[in-house]
């Protein structure tokens, strides 16, 4: 079974998606340890009352993102993953963290990349007047959200929508695609070849894009 570690800064909950698709058995990996960069975060006690190893590695005890990259990797190998995983992980990392892990590193993305990349995404789409928006589950590049593209799932967007309305039916969303896509992982059925996405995997209704229909 893959052993895999996931990065989180926050709430936690595509984290929490992830334990509870393993738990259900429908995510065959060992989550080996989640590591907060923030010592504050809420999901630190989610993934202590679900038995996972936890450690902080604080950024800011660190003098810059070289040493504190170093840092976290050092840590992350202490767990020999075949797979990491950033789920709300906000720390952009250089590109000598982002080589070390070419090919086991993914990210989730608030947004249907290319569009809006960076921080904001749900007001971005607003200010924006998109219809469509979404999430993104990725390979990590050393070019910030610009990594070839995994899987993406879209929402309408609705009127009367603000931030976190639309931040919240987004989220549903990447509490379904975060865990197929690792799944895959897991499975052996995707890997980053070339630069691109190697996908052994049938895109029906459990995982396929979602469009909606607008009446
Ligand atoms: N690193 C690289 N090299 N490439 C990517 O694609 C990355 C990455 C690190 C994180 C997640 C990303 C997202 O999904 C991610 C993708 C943080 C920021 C950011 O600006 C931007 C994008 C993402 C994560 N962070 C600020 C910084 O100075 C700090 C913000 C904060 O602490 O609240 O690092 O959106
Ligand atoms: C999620 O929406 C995730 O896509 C986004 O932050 C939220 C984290 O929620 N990630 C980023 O914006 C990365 N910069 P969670 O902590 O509950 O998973």
């Amino acid at each position: 079974m893959k052993n895999i570690v996931i990065l989180i800064s926050g709430r936690g909950s595509n984290m929490e998606a992830l334990i509870r698709a393993r738990d259900a058995g429908e995510l065959p990996v060992n989550i080996a340890a989640v590591i907060s960069n923030r010592p504050d975060a809420e999901g630190l006690a989610t993934a202590q009352a679900a038995g996972i190893a936890t450690w902080v590695m604080n950024h800011k005890a660190f003098p810059d993102r070289e040493s504190f990259d170093a840092a976290l990797a050092e840590c992350i190998d202490d767990f020999a993953p075949d797979l990491v995983v950033l789920a709300g992980f906000m720390r952009i990392l250089t590109e000598e963290f982002v080589r070390h892990y070419e090919g086991r590193l993914l990210n989730i993305h608030p947004s249907l990349l290319p569009s809006f990349p960076g921080l904001h995404t749900h007001q971005q789409a607003l200010d924006e007047g998109v219809r469509l928006h979404g999430c993104t589950v990725h390979f990590v590049t050393p070019a910030l959200d610009h990594g070839p593209v995994i899987l993406q799932a879209a929402v309408p967007v609705l009127d009367g929508d603000d931030e976190a309305t639309l931040a919240a039916r987004v989220l549903a969303q990447e509490h379904r695609i975060y865990p197929q896509a690792v799944r895959w992982f897991a499975e052996g059925r995707l890997r980053l070849e070339g630069g691109k996405i190697r996908l052994d995997a049938p895109l029906d209704g459990t995982g396929a894009l979602i469009s909606p229909v607008l009446r």
